[in-house]
Order: structure tokens, then C-alpha cells, then sequence
């Protein structure tokens, strides 16, 4: 089978990938059980059914990178090598979560990998993302600056300010929209006029392009190509991953609003199973090797739950800790 179609990565690159969106399926599937359970005290929105996006653009950054991102944010932060138990720590309010407990669900960062932070205000974290790119670009360290956003976000006035800077500055930035189709409950047709989102870059000059988000090779290559752009002081580019989330905007949403059948057109092209299917083409990966990495991840999973299950809650005396800066 041709090198071409596996993007240049050898057996153990190609099973990483998979493995990644594997765990964090199933990294999801737990937080929601643990929503139901009551152990989760603040909201939480999955990306199950957007694995790819994350995944495939994070395995194209170096080490150095910054990445931001929304509140739909476990999977890019999980892509960045943030360990499973920490975050799902995290997600549970203990002590020994990345964030000690503080940041919950929709504020996941780790700055020891790079992700330095997701962002529940829709639209903030893209004059952020330019900042850490200017950072990168005033020091010369060759970094780059990734950012996720949601297609709703494209209506915001920071989305609109963050390109232009970045396109004038020459910003070492790639902005990925991962176009979900909804913004909450409105479909995107029903907000926006311009619904082929990647053109939008065009008002500011930057070079962009639309890519099928649940093919995890697709958006590896177009981020790839972007950040090798951005390296070379060319500037940013805008990527538009088309996508799907399986679940609703957040926990309590059933998603009522989607017309009859369209979930069960974009399960068929489900990122993991579709990229599960290809592999035994690979003429050095079977299907054994495939299911290997389910259960390796399933059991990667499963050994994060009970770790941060076991783990102390928050001690009361420590409450204000990491909260208020200690006075000068
Ligand atoms: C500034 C601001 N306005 C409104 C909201 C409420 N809100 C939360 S998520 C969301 C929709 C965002 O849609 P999109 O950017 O497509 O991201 P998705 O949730 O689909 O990943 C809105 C309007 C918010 N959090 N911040
Ligand atoms: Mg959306």
C-alpha cells in the first residue's frame, strides 16, 4: 500500500493515533457516567464523535507548541500528552488534578505539554492563541501557536479581531475550526450566512482550507502543512475540520433539534471506526493489532479511572490555594 496514503507514519505512528482517539471515546464515556453519578459538579461537553481533530492536528506539532482550546476541550488537551488519570482528576475537583481541582471540565490545561488552557467564553482564547504566537515569534523559538474553535465562533467579534492581528503580525498561529455544524442548539446555516466557514479567512488575507475532520490523516496533513508555514514566518492559516458530535451541546442536552437521521449518516463515517477499518490495509498492521489497541486503551482508561477515583478530595484548609496571587 502506497506511503502516500498512510501521510509517511510507520505502524507504530498509525496505532498511536488510533490508541489516542480510542481513549479518549472512552475517557468520555466515563465522565459522563461519572456526570450521572453525581461526581462531576459543573457542566461538561464531549467531543465524542470529534476525536479526529484533535488528534490528527496535535500529532503534527513539535515540542514547544502551544495549544488553546474550547471547553469542548478533554480531547486537544489529552492529544497534547496530558496524562488521562490528572485530567479525569481534574474533572472530578481532587487535589491532584492538572489543574488542583480548580479548573473542572471546562478549563483543562497543562502547561508542562503545552496546553495552556480551554475557554468557556466562546471567542477568548483567539487574541490568547495570538499571544502565545507573538511570544513565540519576539523570543524565536520556532514555536507555533495552535488554536480549536467551534464554527459558532466564527460569528464573534474576537474570532474576526484575532485573524486580522494575526495575519498582519505574521503570527505564527493555526486556527482550527472544528465545524460541528451547531453552535448549542442552532444549526449553522440558521446564524451564519457564510456557511463553507474556511472562506471567512479570506477578509483577512490568510490562506485557509476545508478538511474532512474525521479523517485523523486529512487533518494531520492539513495542520502539518499550516504549521510548517507558520514555522517559516509565512504567517497563520485557518483550517475549517468538518465534523459531528454524537452527543448534545453539553449534559443536558438530548439534541432534539437535529433532523431525523443525520446522527446516523455521520456514525457511519465515525472518525475511529472508519480509521479502525483502514489499518489492516497497512501491510504491517492486522486486525489483532487493531483490537490490541482497544483493549490496551480500555485498560489505559479504566487504570486512569480507578487511580483518580482513589484519590484525596481537596483538603477544606487549602481552599483558597492557587486561587488569590500570595501578596508581594
Ligand atoms: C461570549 C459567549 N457567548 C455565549 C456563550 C454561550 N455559549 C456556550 S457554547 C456556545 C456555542 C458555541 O458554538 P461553537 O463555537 O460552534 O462550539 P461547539 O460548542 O459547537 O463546539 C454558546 C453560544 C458563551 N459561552 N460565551
Ligand atoms: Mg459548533
Amino acid at each position: 500500500m502506497s506511503e502516500a496514503r498512510w501521510g509517511g507514519l510507520d505502524r507504530e505512528a498509525l496505532l498511536g493515533l488510533l490508541r489516542q482517539m480510542i481513549e479518549i471515546r472512552l475517557f468520555e464515556d466515563e465522565v459522563m457516567k461519572l456526570f450521572q453519578r453525581n461526581l462531576v459538579r459543573a457542566s461538561t461537553h464531549l467531543c465524542q464523535g470529534q476525536e479526529a481533530v484533535p488528534v490528527g492536528a496535535c500529532s503534527a506539532l513539535e515540542p514547544g507548541d502551544t495549544m488553546t482550546c474550547t471547553y469542548r476541550g478533554h480531547g486537544a488537551v489529552l492529544a497534547m500528552g496530558t496524562p488521562l488519570d490528572r485530567s479525569m482528576a481534574e474533572i472530578l475537583g481532587k487535589e491532584r488534578g492538572v489543574c488542583a481541582g480548580r479548573g473542572g471540565s471546562m478549563h483543562l490545561a497543562d502547561l508542562t505539554v503545552g496546553a495552556m488552557g480551554s475557554f468557556a467564553v466562546v471567542g477568548s482564547h483567539l487574541p490568547f492563541a495570538c499571544g502565545t504566537g507573538l511570544a513565540a515569534q519576539v523570543m524565536g523559538t520556532g514555536s507555533v501557536s495552535v488554536c480549536f474553535f467551534g464554527d459558532g465562533t466564527t460569528n464573534i467579534g474576537a474570532f474576526h479581531e484575532a485573524l486580522n492581528l494575526a495575519s498582519v503580525w505574521k503570527l505564527p498561529v493555526v486556527f482550527v475550526c472544528e465545524n460541528n455544524l451547531y453552535g448549542e442548539y442552532s444549526p449553522i446555516a440558521s446564524t451564519t450566512p457564510v456557511t463553507e466557514l474556511w472562506r471567512r479567512a479570506a477578509s483577512y488575507a490568510m490562506p485557509s482550507a476545508r478538511v474532512d475532520g474525521n479523517d485523523v490523516l486529512a487533518v494531520r496533513a492539513a495542520v502539518a502543512s499550516a504549521r510548517a508555514r507558520a514555522a517559516a514566518e509565512e504567517g497563520p492559516t485557518m483550517i475549517e475540520a468538518m465534523t459531528y458530535r454524537h452527543m448534545g451541546h453539553s449534559r443536558s442536552d438530548p439534541a432534539a433539534y437535529r433532523p431525523e437521521g443525520e446522527l446516523e449518516r455521520w456514525m457511519q463515517h465515525d472518525p475511529i471506526a472508519t480509521f479502525a477499518a483502514a489499518l489492516p490495509d497497512h501491510d504491517a498492521i492486522s486486525e489483532d493489532d487493531v483490537e490490541a489497541v482497544r483493549h490496551a486503551a480500555a485498560e489505559a482508561v479504566a487504570g486512569a479511572l480507578e487511580r483518580a477515583l482513589s484519590w484525596p478530595e481537596p483538603e477544606p484548609r487549602h481552599r483558597f490555594d492557587h486561587v488569590w496571587a500570595a501578596p508581594a
